[in-house]
């Protein structure tokens, strides 16, 4: 890992509160992500489980989490497995974790190899009456790909048929969407760095520069900065390029009196930050488009007001949706008399902007939470108005991540350059 090593007080922390949750006498299974295959003999860089970290704070494959806090034998209410290194694997993968160092990183006492995990498991799970299994319940996704954790539940299955089985996801759920002062302090990380890869980029960009060299300036930033690299793949689109949502070809040269969207953020840690601006190539918005420009970013900060403890998610969204209606009014974009007859459940404004306004953001760049629970403090959402228009081959989106306390808000990337004039300036500097 290239980031510097996480106070194991976070991972102490969140087990306390996971295993306050669970049904009396119950055991809990978490295993690492897989190692995803890439091609023949190659694998896709590993990416840990976002539960497993959060419990854990383990960055390893091959890691099995036990958690049986009424374990009749104390050695075993909290439990690490890890792949047992060898001098072949140091030579060939390069350091895993020793168990003096797992204990460190998590906070967890007891140690073991993997290889001992089945004898383990059996001595204790049959004092158990409930299981817990991770399954990974993103609502927006359907899984057609095999994971760990439910191969390892159907071998569960077969071998202890009679447990009560139950779902971690609904603790996680709720928890993981509120954060704590450690893991608002690793998002402000990865905001910081990547403010300072906005900034490197408005001092790079000029007509001419292909997107692609915009996108090795980022990532120098990031890595150089202890990111784990991209928080997702980077959207680095000039033109007309901004009117297709998840552009990430980044092939096209930037032309003079075009705008580019940007919407690409660090990873640090393993929590996200997630950014979107819209840049003049040549240092200037033109009178349209900054009047577009002007008009997102009202919407934005109108829409941060509400991002506020309490707020219910459609009512957030129908208000942005009644503010960007008056926005794309002014623009001359929608006409007030059609506005005035649109269909409530199809609004016109969806024309130009066509995708949600926040999601919650941490361990996930789509943060794992339920959609019908109002905004509570200690919640991260973004927000990121936009508007769209292919007719001009103009397309603006502005992002900031917003974190909710007891007092209203906190804008985690308010040093990040948004005004008009500000971005021209450091442009033109
Ligand atoms: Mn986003």
């Amino acid at each position: 890992m290239k980031y510097l090593p996480v106070n194991d007080a976070l991972f102490t922390f969140n087990r306390k509160n996971f295993v306050s949750r669970l049904k009396p006498n119950s055991i809990a299974i978490f295993h690492s992500n897989d190692e995803y295959p890439r091609n023949g003999d190659q694998n896709f860089i590993f990416k840990q489980n976002p539960d497993f970290f959060y419990l854990s704070g383990i960055d390893q494959e091959q890691s099995v989490l036990v958690l049986y806090p009424d374990c009749p034998n104390h050695q075993y209410r909290e439990v690490l497995f890890l792949r047992q290194t060898s001098e072949l694997i140091a030579v060939w993968e390069g350091h895993k974790y020793t168990k003096d160092e797992a204990r460190a990183a998590s906070g967890i006492q007891s140690i073991f190899w993997l290889t001992e995990y089945d004898t383990i498991l059996h001595t204790i799970i049959n004092y158990a009456d409930n299981v817990y299994i991770n399954t990974n319940e993103n609502d927006r996704y359907s899984h057609t790909v095999p994971y760990r954790d439910m191969r390892e539940y159907e071998k569960l299955r077969q071998r202890y048929p009679l447990h009560n089985y139950h779902r971690s996801a609904l603790v996680l759920r709720d928890l993981r969407v509120v954060k704590s002062d450690i893991e608002i302090e690793l998002t402000r990380k990865a905001c910081e760095i990547t403010r300072d890869g906005f900034i490197r980029v408005l001092k790079f960009v000029k007509p001419g520069v292909a997107e692609y060299e915009i996108e090795a300036e980022v990532i120098h930033e990031f890595i150089k900065q202890r990111a784990t690299g991209h928080a997702y793949n980077p959207i680095i689109a000039s033109g007309k390029n901004a009117n297709v949502l998840h552009y990430v070809e980044n092939n096209q040269v930037c032309n003079d009196g075009d705008v580019i969207l940007f919407d690409w953020a660090a990873e640090y840690a393993n929590y996200n930050a997630d950014m979107s601006r819209s840049i003049p190539v040549n240092g200037r918005y033109t009178n349209r488009q900054r009047d577009v420009y002007n008009a997102v970013l009202r919407v934005m900060k109108a829409s941060i007001q509400m991002i506020v403890a309490g707020t219910v998610w459609n009512d957030y969204h129908d208000e942005v949706g009644k503010i960007m209606t008056g926005e794309l009014i002014g623009l001359g974009l929608l006409d007030k008399h059609d506005v005035a007859k649109q269909d409530p459940k199809a609004p016109l404004y969806k024309k130009y902007f066509m995708h949600g306004t926040s999601h919650h953001l941490g361990l996930d760049v789509h943060d794992f939470a339920s959609r019908y629970k109002p905004f509570e403090v200690g919640n991260i959402l973004t927000c990121e108005p936009g508007i769209y228009i292919p007719e001009e081959g103009l397309g603006i989106r502005l992002e900031n991540n917003i974190l909710i306390t007891k007092d209203g808000n906190v804008d985690l990337m308010s040093d990040i350059p948004i005004e008009a004039e500000h971005i021209e300036e450091i442009m033109n500097s």
